[in-house]
């Protein structure tokens, strides 16, 4: 309801700047003639590899190894991709000894430059809590990327932002913090231009920011810290909010401990709060509902504002009589997640982070895992390091479970913890988390880059509806024309990042680069579901779709619409209104 509310409110200003845009488009101009036009990467070739390792002098850097790798396959998240050949640097900056634990900290990285390069950097952020250097392969953007950025011929950067390990213990070191926060993008920006600018005898033209979950947060960071170090911003499934959202999933433990089993011991076992044959019985009365407002019944639910507003837990769903058995939904059960899709709220009523979507990718495996999994294995331990102040001790929270850390955190006496400073962690996790003036992005757009943001519409841990709120909140300050430089496409179904029921493989770098470098700015995108014969089959896609079924994603708020006529498996067959 109140996202209608909103596309309406918005509907004159967004309507004059798609106009614009198709024209802009048919002019091969820009799609702002307020806007500066950056001018067009140009390619380059190698000169330098393997000598980096020893002629090298950055400041505060040191290179530890720099070889030629050959074309050939490199395999990374069960993808395996034929790689240009490219020369690898490692290295590590600002290496020291942390004050409060003793231990050993750097910003540890690699780049990946290939031998034919196309005039780009490319800086990879990563997700989770960093704290490995993942191959910079520049797999950025929706799932199981066919062309990765360095295929695509980018200089690739990639870095563990600080810390040597992916766990939590790091926010005890107060500049660990910062540097997970935003200084190591900073920090490693300069590094990385001067780098490739040594290997090619000439800096990029221009430079991308681009990631997803935690590296959509660094991107978005970016797009506020550093606009005037990249030219191109690509954020997916941004945790732009990031301590609230994991806030959130200790109070959604909380909740879901309300409707849950409990062992021998007493602590409840969160995922039988939900069932997957429950979370799959609300998705079929969703697809139910709502598949047909988008103008096919055809599985997916692009209208998504419409949806809400039709979609009614209570009633859509039955309600048990007697015990659970996968065909119905308990009256409490339905209290718990209409409280958890609506968000937390503290006890004057206070929302502390935005609800979600109902949307039929709910009943993906990745949504189940972040709701009952990640808040005792992952939140539990972020939120008592890096998103509190002061964080906590390893003694502490090692006498205490994850779970059990989850079900005691308290919305009204720790949740503000996120906003405190001491005179030893002088930055709260607030402030080194999220963007500064998220909703002020002028130095960004009047330089002339463009930014494009993508989310899930089943995420389960990063609300897709705050980023829209913030999308929405960016054009109220932008007079209405945040298009012109900042795009958000939502994925129906798409659960954190990829997965769910959903085409979910796409590439939006190519096209931030055409918009940024010959302002051809973005209506649509074209995804694909990754059925039989995919790099990476999506196991959860339903039996009736086509295996390389296509559809357009839309810019907000607009969606992809059935044509009325042709081949339902197709995007040509559908259109953005
Ligand atoms: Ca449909």
């Amino acid at each position: 309801m109140r996202l209608t509310r909103r596309i309406r409110m918005h509907a004159h200003p967004l309507a004059a700047s798609a106009a614009a845009a198709v024209l802009a488009v048919g002019c091969g101009g820009s799609s702002d003639a307020a806007l500066p036009q950056l001018t067009a990467a140009t390619p380059a070739t190698l000169q330098a590899c393997a000598t980096l390792a020893t002629s090298l002098a950055l400041p505060d850097t040191r290179i530890t190894s720099s070889e030629l790798v050959p074309e050939g396959p490199l395999t990374l998240q069960n993808v395996t991709t034929q790689a240009p050949a490219h020369c690898l640097v490692k290295g590590k900056m600002k290496e020291r000894t942390g004050p409060v634990d003793g231990a050993s900290y750097a910003i540890g990285f690699e780049i990946r430059m290939p031998v034919a390069w196309n005039g780009r950097f490319l800086h990879q952020a990563n997700g989770g809590l960093d704290g490995s250097v993942v191959t910079a392969l520049g797999s950025v953007s929706g799932a199981a990327p066919i062309a990765p950025g360095l295929v695509q011929g980018f200089a690739v950067l990639s870095s563990d932002a600080g810390h040597g390990a992916p766990t939590p213990f790091f926010g005890v070191d107060p500049q660990a913090r910062l540097d997970y926060g935003y200084q190591a993008v900073g920090t490693l920006t300069p590094m990385a231009k001067n780098l490739i600018k040594s290997a090619y005898g000439k800096a990029p033209d221009r430079s991308y920011l681009a990631g997803c979950s935690n590296g959509g947060r660094h991107a978005m960071v970016g797009a506020s810290r550093y606009a005037d170090q990249y030219d191109g911003i690509l954020a997916g499934n941004p945790g732009f909010h990031l301590p609230k959202a994991a806030t959130t999933q200790l109070w959604k433990a909380q909740q879901y401990a309300n409707v849950a089993t409990k062992d021998a011991s007493g602590q409840p076992d969160l995922t039988t709060a939900v069932t997957p044959a429950e979370f799959k019985l609300i998705s079929s009365k969703i697809v139910a509902k709502c598949d047909a407002l988008d103008g096919v019944v055809d599985g997916q639910v692009n209208d998504v504002a419409a949806c809400q507003a039709a979609f009614n837990l209570q009633t859509d769903v039955p309600t048990c009589t007697g015990a659970r058995d996968g065909s119905c939904i308990s009256s409490a059960q339905k209290g718990v997640l209409a409280s958890i899709f609506a968000g937390p709220k503290n006890s004057k009523g206070e929302a502390l982070y935005t609800g979600t979507w109902f949307d039929p990718g709910i009943a993906g495996a990745n949504f189940a895992s972040w709701h009952f999994g990640s808040p005792a294995t992952r939140d539990a331990g972020a939120v008592a390091f890096i998103f509190t102040s002061p964080p906590s001790t390893v003694a502490a929270f090692g006498a205490t479970t994850g779970l059990q850390y989850a079900l005691n955190f308290s919305m009204e006496t720790d949740y503000p913890k996120m906003f405190a400073t001491t005179a030893q962690y002088a930055e709260s996790p607030w402030a080194y988390m999220t963007p500064p003036n998220e909703t002020d992005l002028s130095a960004l757009k009047n330089r002339g880059a463009k930014m494009i943001v993508f989310h899930g519409v089943a995420d389960g841990v990063f609300s897709p509806m705050d980023t829209a709120n913030w999308m929405d909140r960016l054009q109220a300050n932008h007079s209405g024309k945040a298009d012109a430089f900042a795009r958000l496409f939502l994925v129906p179904g798409m659960n954190h990042c990829s997965g769910g029921q959903a085409t979910d493989q796409f590439d939006m770098l190519a096209p931030l680069v055409a918009w940024v470098e010959q302002g051809k700015a973005p209506d649509s995108v074209t995804a694909r579901a990754r059925g039989a014969g995919a790099n990476l089959v999506n196991a959860e896609l339903p039996a009736s779709w086509s295996a390389n079924r296509s559809r357009p994603l839309c810019v907000y708020p607009k969606v992809a619409r059935y044509n009325g006529t042709g081949d339902v498996e197709s995007a040509s067959s559908f259109s953005c209104k």
